[in-house]
């Protein structure tokens, strides 16, 4: 390894807490020479069957059973005897001490909330080692490209009270040349969507992503509604802006058909695609992820024979993150990137190699509960991806990763507003 690298002198994790009130896992690694860095780990509602485990102590007297105790013993009893000494730039030595350490097939042994927050913070630590930003220290020296948010307006499904079976309405700011103007977009349109909801009557509450939570009557009205409030703004639907949908269709799975959870419709696979072509053409929707159920081939082979052409179908639950099922192959064209749905940044990075060998879009992806930590916006830039999706740009825990970006795009573009490290 290279001499000027520094080794992990520490590992120590924590118990915090995420933005829903749940335990979550925060680890902060220390370098010979005392460099620092943490990382935290989030926490999805809708989380895919396939994913890595997520270790939850299941004491119903702490946290409802949600507590994360085990988790951060595993990570200061198990796993840092480990990696101590380690050079702290071996990330791939790193991660696979910890999948060894773990022996399972979905680390459920340690815990692939304890797996990344250490992944992560090495890797953080490692950058600052380098005196390089961590998108800088990934990508190396000609990283320019920021990544297009998928900002989610309008909430639905497991992370809304409200009556929207579709997970998430997000706005996509596709003409806006530079992330400063697609982020002012999503913000403005927000906010001008939020008058649109007082106006009719509509709740302005808002669901676990930022993004606001009316009743509404249907899929078309919500798309409407997003849409309005980007022209009010002067955003042109389709040149300025389109619509991304996260269905979350894995839970209206049943037998040989989908029932939504809400609404209770029930729609046969191809009812479903037609519906989606539908609205396709319609409207300008660029995206469509988890349209079909995490195992449903069948049904992601409709699908994209009816909107694979005109439309990136993503797969959340359906790939996981894993590189086995992306392996696997799928109707899918874009892949959906959460480190926590496979438990360590080289697993990751592997992910998203193979869906580009596959001439797939990337977008790396937030949770519904998530905290502060910004560490996703630098892997969006790093590791070249496509998209990002962050939530509404409201709340600081949604917020903290599009601000990264804006951070990140003046100190590549715009140098005279001061570095990373002055
Ligand atoms: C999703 C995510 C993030 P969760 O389905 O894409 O938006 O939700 O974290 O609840 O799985
Ligand atoms: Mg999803």
């Amino acid at each position: 390894m290279d001499e000027k690298c520094l080794r992990i002198a520490g590992v120590k994790a924590e118990e915090i807490l995420d933005c829903r009130g749940n335990p979550t896992v925060r680890t902060t690694v220390t370098l010979e020479g005392g460099i620092t860095a943490s990382a935290s780990v989030p926490s999805g509602a809708s989380t895919g069957s396939h994913e890595a485990a997520e270790l939850r102590d299941g004491d119903e007297n702490r946290y409802g059973g949600l507590g994360v105790l085990q988790a951060v013993e595993n990570v200061n009893s198990k796993i840092a005897p480990v990696i101590l000494g380690v050079c702290s730039c071996d990330q791939t030595r790193i991660d696979s001490l910890m999948i060894a350490l773990d022996g399972t097939k979905n680390r459920s042994k340690l815990g692939a909330n304890a797996t990344l927050s250490v992944s992560l913070a090495v890797c953080a630590a490692a950058a600052r080692g380098k005196r390089e930003p961590l998108y800088r220290y990934l990508g190396g020296t000609f990283t320019d490209v920021l990544p297009i948010p998928m900002m989610n307006l309008i909430n639905g499904g497991a992370h809304a009270g409200n009556n929207l079976d579709v997970q998430e309405f997000m706005l996509v700011p596709i003409g806006a040349p530079t992330f400063a103007d697609a982020l002012r977009c999503g913000a403005e349109t927000a906010h001008s969507l939020k008058k649109i909801l007082k106006e009719q009557g509509h709740s302005t509450a808002v669901g676990d992503e930022g993004g606001f939570a009316p009743n509404l009557e249907n899929d078309e009205e919500a798309i409407s509604l997003l849409l309005r409030a980007a022209e009010i703004n002067g955003y042109r639907p389709g040149k300025d802006v389109a619509v991304s949908l996260d269905v979350a269709a894995s839970a209206w799975v049943r037998k040989n058909s989908y029932v939504q959870t809400k609404s209770k419709q029930k729609f046969t696979k191809s009812a479903l695609a037609e519906h989606y072509r539908k609205l396709t053409s319609e409207f300008p929707i660029l995206s469509i992820e988890d349209g079909m159920g995490e195992d449903d081939r069948e049904g992601w082979r409709i699908l994209s024979e009816k909107v694979g052409k005109s439309c990136l179908l993503v797969g959340d639950d359906l790939f996981v993150t894993n590189p086995d099922r992306i392996r696997e192959g799928a109707a899918a064209n874009a892949l959906l990137v959460k480190p926590n749905q496979i438990g360590t940044l080289t697993e990751t990075v592997e992910a998203i190699r193979l869906a580009r060998q596959r001439g797939m879009k990337i977008i790396l992806s937030h949770r519904s509960g998530e905290t502060e930590d910004a560490t996703l916006a630098d892997l969006a830039v790093g590791l070249g991806a496509d998209f990002i999706k962050s939530g509404a740009p409201i709340r600081g825990e949604r917020t903290a990763k599009y601000n990264r970006l804006l951070s990140i795009e003046r100190e590549l573009f715009r140098p005279e507003y001061g570095s990373f490290f002055s």
